[in-house]
């Protein structure tokens, strides 16, 4: 009777580690496979295109931290035109994924395809830019940056620098002149960095001392920035004072365009533009610009987690920041070699 009972009781032992040892070697066979409801997740990503060195920095966080988080990641370029990224959520509703995620290129037109995604029953992540719907429960969280915050903080720092590096207006008026270029048309970030800077001079005690020149679109591309900026020098060369680009890569083209109209950049315009790209960090050591406001792009595995709490049914806040810094030019040497993108 002992002699069954130990064999029993041997059996089940078995039989309860297979149990446990299974589902672990389930979990980790799929080199820690995150899975809904025992499946892989599948994840719908639509991105904007390939316009930035940031935007490359971003497209490649996703990409490894989905990886990372054993998450498959169906990715699709829009290159540049919202109608691919519409075609593309309708592909990954019909493909059933397990949630989407985009980058909107711009704010308006989403609310018919995320209905259709609503109705779908398939959670919708907003990534990097903000969406204007008349629906806020058509999508379940957005992950980005603070658009509003990096435009006040471009006119904060030009104020303080202006005053203590004592600058004076190029042209003979007693206001400094200021052009902008800006980024996508009708884009979120555009639309709130140009905010940010206008209301934050609005509010300066400074703000006499300040005009907007000219302020145009140059698409967030270094060709375009180069462009635009060639044509506010045809027109005013001698009058300008400050370039405030809304992205480091417009500012890198506009660098060219100073140089190539024999001004200094950095001295003669003084430069700041947004997003902490490696790029802009040489040209500050090089002293060919004055200072980048970060905006960054390294989204991926915030993304990731949400979207495991949100399969997992856990509350996940509607608005997820990720942190930014301002680096002028005088930490641009130590800092360079910590970048990340
Ligand atoms: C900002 C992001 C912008 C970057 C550009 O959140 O959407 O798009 O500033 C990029 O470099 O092209």
């Amino acid at each position: 009777m002992k002699k069954i009972l130990a064999m029993l009781l041997a059996v089940m032992m078995m039989v309860v580690a297979a149990g446990c040892g299974g589902g672990g070697d389930k979990a980790s066979s799929g080199s820690g496979a995150a899975s809904s409801g025992g499946k892989k997740i599948t994840m719908g990503f639509s991105q904007i295109g390939a316009e930035s060195e940031w935007r490359t920095a971003n497209t490649e966080s996703v990409k490894k931290a989905a990886e990372e988080a054993g998450i498959e990641l169906q990715f699709s370029d829009a290159q540049q035109k919202q109608e691919n990224q519409i075609k593309a959520i309708r592909s990954f509703i019909a493909q059933g994924v397990d949630i989407i995620a985009f980058v909107p290129i711009v704010e308006t037109g989403w609310d018919t395809v995320l209905k259709e995604a609503k109705d779908a029953k398939i959670p919708v992540i907003v990534v990097d830019r903000d969406v204007k719907l008349a629906d806020d429960s058509l999508y379940v969280a957005k992950i980005g940056t603070d658009s509003l915050t990096e435009g006040k903080n471009v006119f904060k720092w030009i104020d303080e620098y202006m005053t203590k590096e004592n600058k004076k207006p190029r042209g003979g008026t007693d206001q400094f002149q200021v052009v902008v270029l800006e980024g996508t048309v009708g884009s979120s970030v555009a639309n709130g960095r140009q905010k940010g800077f206008k209301d934050e001079m609005a509010a300066s005690p400074n703000a006499a001392k300040y005009n907007i020149l000219a302020s145009q679109t140059g698409e967030f591309t270094r060709q375009k920035g180069q462009e635009v900026m060639e044509s506010f020098l045809k027109s005013d060369r001698d009058k300008i004072d400050i370039l405030f680009a809304h992205n480091d890569d417009m500012a890198l083209g506009a660098i060219q365009a100073i140089e190539a109209a024999g001004l200094k950049p950095g001295k003669d315009i003084t430069i700041i533009s947004i997003d902490g790209v490696k790029g802009i960090f040489q040209a500050m050591i090089e002293g060919k610009a004055n200072c980048t406001v970060e905006c960054n792009p390294l989204q991926g595995p915030v993304l990731m987690e949400t979207a495991k709490k949100i399969l997992n049914g856990e509350k996940v806040e509607k608005m997820v920041y990720v942190p930014e810094g301002v680096f002028p030019a005088d930490v641009a040497e130590k800092t360079l070699p910590e970048r990340k993108y």
